[in-house]
């Protein structure tokens, strides 16, 4: 949560945090201002002391607003050193590196040991250190506080889950319902339903209400979804008796969290082969969720749904295994301005689960000739176990 950003820093030797990135990208920055921005800006925190931020006389106002941070400065407040800079750089862009180098110089000071993230573009920290600050690029620093989630945030990400399910259920009810023309063609309103007008309706939906497809979403049936990641084609039938796998996860626009729900479905009936499969995935995610409690190993949760697969006569990737059927990815990961976020649960993840921690489970098993089937729950840890913030049922036959 955002009040471990001190102690956090405390454990990295470093003097202040500095971001300079535009919010709507960067979630490490909206999470630290709550303030939206298209272009970059700068936040500068020294350890134990309030956080500041610096924007364009443009934004001043409405930071002023809509940030939770109290220090908000203006470029205008740097002008001098702007004109300065300008007599010998005649590089707009150039001179605007510059200029944000010598604004975090007058702020922390020379010989400030500064944390940056990882991925801090590297042209400003050329100009930063040219000014005399020891910049350190480190990994994981503010997504470490954003690990666990408070109240507010996870309801945001159950707000966005109670839209997707909804829009979900409203999307297999329209598959529920449609005709079974020609090999296996499901047929809507006289035409064919493909994955393009399924996703169209997920996206209209979504967006009346508040939320946003910003990548895209899944839509898989049969053979094709037997590669876990494969989105599916516009042009791409959906068919009876098959899988179909539909992997939601939509962003709320102005709250900017993001969910993730995954259900597989048959229209029609399944094979005994495909209803096995199925049922092996709805276990291992039961007793993957049987086994999540603050404390608990992401690669423990990881074994004990391989457990459930193998014994069940499915193949994983434990241990090296390159497999062509089975399990071939990880058991879930976290959710919360990112669709992927810390912490993981895979066969290499020794971080623990901490309480507020929010997270998928989401067992899958995949097939060349059959499709794929996959599970996903979201949840959030809690001392003794998880609240889950998934209600929508798993029903394979529809
Ligand atoms: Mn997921």
């Amino acid at each position: 949560m955002r009040g471990e950003l001190d102690n956090i820093l405390a454990e990295k030797d470093v003097d202040a945090l500095l971001l300079c990135s535009d919010s709507y990208r960067d979630a490490n920055m909206y999470y630290l201002t709550k303030f939206l921005a298209t272009d970059p800006f700068i936040f500068l925190k020294k350890v134990d002391a309030d956080p500041i931020i610096v924007v364009s006389q443009m934004e001043y106002q409405r930071a002023k607003k809509q940030s939770i941070i109290k220090a908000v400065k203006s470029h205008l407040d740097y002008y001098n050193y702007y004109l300065e800079i300008l007599k010998t750089t005649k590089d707009p862009q150039l001179g605007s590196l510059k200029f944000g180098a010598k604004i975090v110089e007058k702020e922390l000071g020379a010989g400030t040991k500064v944390c940056v993230p990882h991925d801090f573009p590297v042209k400003t920290a050329d100009f930063l250190r040219e000014e005399g600050l020891t910049i350190k690029p480190m990994f994981g620093v503010v997504e470490k506080a954003r690990e666990t989630k408070d109240s507010q945030e996870v309801e945001e990400i159950r707000a966005v889950q109670a839209v997707t399910e909804e829009v979900t259920a409203e999307a297999i009810e329209l598959i529920a319902n449609a005709d079974v023309g020609a090999n296996d063609a499901l047929i809507l309103n006289g035409e064919v339903l493909t994955v393009g007008r399924i996703k169209s309706f997920f996206g209209h939906k979504l967006l009346d209400n508040g939320c946003l497809i910003e990548e895209d979403i899944i839509i898989a049936c049969g053979a094709k979804g037997s590669d876990p990641h494969y989105v599916g084609e516009p042009e791409d039938e959906l068919k009876a008796n098959q899988p179909i796998i539909l992997d939601i996860y939509p962003r709320s626009i102005q709250k900017r969290y993001w969910t993730d729900l995954t259900r597989t479905i048959v229209k029609g009936r399944a094979s005994d082969k495909l209803k096995k499969m199925f049922d092996a995935v709805l276990e291992a995610k039961n007793a993957s969720l049987d086994a999540i409690q603050s404390g608990a190993l992401g690669n423990h949760i990881y074994n004990v749904c391989c457990d459930v697969l193998e014994k069940a006569g499915y193949e994983t990737i434990r241990g090296g295994k390159k497999v062509t059927k089975g399990m071939p990815h990880g058991l879930g990961h976290g959710v919360g301005l990112q669709i992927h976020e810390s912490p993981r649960m895979n066969e290499f993840s020794t971080v623990s689960l901490k309480e507020h921690s929010i997270v998928t489970v989401e067992p899958g098993l995949y097939d060349p000739k059959i499709g794929g089937v996959r599970l996903e729950d979201i949840i959030e840890v809690t001392k003794t176990g998880y609240i889950s913030l998934t209600r929508m049922e798993t029903q394979l036959e529809i």
